[in-house]
């Protein structure tokens, strides 16, 4: 069997099992089975200008090999080009990027250096699997070193469209290095429909078949590999005797007896501002929620240090206290708003005593908090799922009540649904949603993706793949 080897920004820590999240562990035990290598960035940075070396360690069966940036690698290549530029682009928001030479710059040579120091780290016959957009040319740079090894890529943000996309400074060198690869997964179909019509319409290729691609004289698989969660493990956190705990303790403490749930880094591409107003809207519309219902956003800080995240939280901290002090009450505090990391298990039992998951990006690759919600739920008496139209998510999960998340009334009427739809209803809807986040859970996910790159391996050994 091939080893598997991934490469990332960031590893994860395997030792932190479930804490760590789905990915992490969906990754960590694809790695472990093989005993495979995780790749990237170990999160701090160097003062000085010579090059850090890779450190490599052993954690639950798998190699971690990891490598500090300079500061001046994380200016351009992490807080640059990846979070001033990719980021609010990839996410529609032009209005937000910044774009200086040097970002680039830094990007290219970063994934250059990241390449150089993987390559003495690989064997013949691994196969290796890059993740999201810090680390798009990476396949390009290992190819000019002479790797050969099947090599796929998967984006876990939006695929922009064309018109958006020319606005990114490099974009044409960005799409041009995707075709080192030999598979290309998105979150979504439509994500792909878009790569496919900037490759068809700016970059001089065509498509060959449904899944294949061919542009710069090399065709490529690309697909959508909608990423999921590890459903069982998540509902039975949620069902923990920790977890009634929590949720004994969540209604002692709180007047009103339902309660809305938002979870979500502090970031401006997800909508929390306008869930706000929704919220607000609720009470001024229907005042029968007044004293009776809570909206419980949980909101840890993330990437601090870009100018962008510190007016979103200003901007959502003015509002929360807004409407606390306009509507709440000594004995009910309308908008609880916690700026913390919360720990999974404690998040998945709020989900789970929560009637309504309030999930609202503007754009979104995919949204696991979506499928989150879902798994913790209790099937015999489930709440329900708001969820924004330009969340990935949304193009499995039809049976959530979907919004525009610009509409400030429009998720207000979806929030009054769900806090009043019938049980009947809601177990009906719960019921679809789960079979969906079943099907696509995160070990489909990753096994068909690795399906498809050992399935390019098997074509190009057969002599097949036009390189
Ligand atoms: C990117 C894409 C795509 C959040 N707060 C806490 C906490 N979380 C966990 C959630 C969830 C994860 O973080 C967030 O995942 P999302 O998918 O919602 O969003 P991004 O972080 O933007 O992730 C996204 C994803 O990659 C995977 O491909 O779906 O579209 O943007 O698991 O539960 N976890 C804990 N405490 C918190 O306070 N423990």
């Amino acid at each position: 069997m091939s080893r598997l080897v991934v490469a990332s920004n960031r590893v994860a820590d395997l030792e932190a099992g479930a804490r760590s999240g789905g990915l992490a562990v969906a990754l960590g035990d694809a790695l472990a089975e093989g005993q495979g290598l995780w790749f990237g960035w170990d999160g701090t940075v160097i003062e000085d200008d010579r090059s850090a070396q890779v450190s490599i360690a052993e954690q639950r069966g798998v190699t971690k090999a990891t490598i500090a940036l300079t500061r001046r690698e994380h200016d351009t290549y992490y807080l640059g080009y990846s979070n001033k530029l990719l980021w609010p682009a990839f996410h529609y928001r032009l209005d937000l990027t910044e774009i200086a030479p040097r970002f680039l710059d830094g990007y290219r040579r970063v994934n250059r250096r990241l390449a150089g120091a993987l390559v003495p780290l690989l064997r013949p016959d691994d196969l290796i699997w890059i993740h999201d957009y810090h680390l798009i040319p990476m396949g390009a740079e290992l190819r000019s070193h002479g790797i050969v090894h099947p090599m796929g890529f998967f984006l876990h943000i939006p695929f922009p469209s064309p018109d958006i996309l020319l606005a990114v400074p490099g974009h044409d060198w960005l799409v041009r290095t995707l075709f080192s690869y030999d598979v290309v997964g998105f979150q979504t179909r439509s994500d792909v429909a878009q790569f496919a019509r900037y490759v068809e319409e700016h970059a001089g290729g065509r498509r060959l078949s449904r899944d294949r691609l061919e542009a710069f004289g090399r065709s490529i698989v690309t697909r959508e590999f909608p990423i999921g969660i590890d459903v069982a493990a998540f509902h039975a956190t949620a069902h923990a005797p920790a977890a009634d705990a929590h949720i004994a303790r969540l209604e002692r403490r709180s007047m009103a007896g339902v309660h809305i749930i938002g979870v979500d880094r502090l970031d401006y591409t997800k909508g929390l501002p306008e869930r706000l107003k929704a919220f607000r809207r609720l009470l001024e519309l229907y005042p029968e929620n007044r004293k009776a219902v809570t909206f419980m956003q949980i909101a840890p800080p993330t990437r601090e240090e870009v100018y962008a995240y510190a007016e979103i939280r200003q901007e959502l901290e003015g509002l929360t206290g807004a409407i606390n002090g306009e509507f709440g009450d000594y004995d009910w505090t309308p908008v609880r708003y916690v700026h913390r990391i919360v720990p999974r298990e404690t998040l998945a039992a709020l989900y789970r005593g929560s009637k309504v998951g309030f999930v609202t990006p503007f754009r979104d690759g995919m949204n696991l908090v979506a499928k989150e919600y879902i798994a913790a739920q209790d099937a015999d008496d489930p709440g329900v799922l708001v969820l924004s139209r330009f969340a990935g998510a949304a193009e499995e999960l039809d049976q959530a009540l979907i919004v525009n998340p610009y509409d400030v009334d429009e998720m207000t009427a979806a929030l009054q649904h769900a806090l009043t739809m019938r049980k009947y209803e809601r177990r009906d809807r719960h019921r679809a949603l789960m079979k969906r986040i079943m099907q696509n859970d995160v070990n489909a996910w990753r096994e068909s993706f690795l399906a498809a790159l050992r399935g390019c391996g098997d074509r190009r050994q057969g002599g097949m793949n036009a390189n």
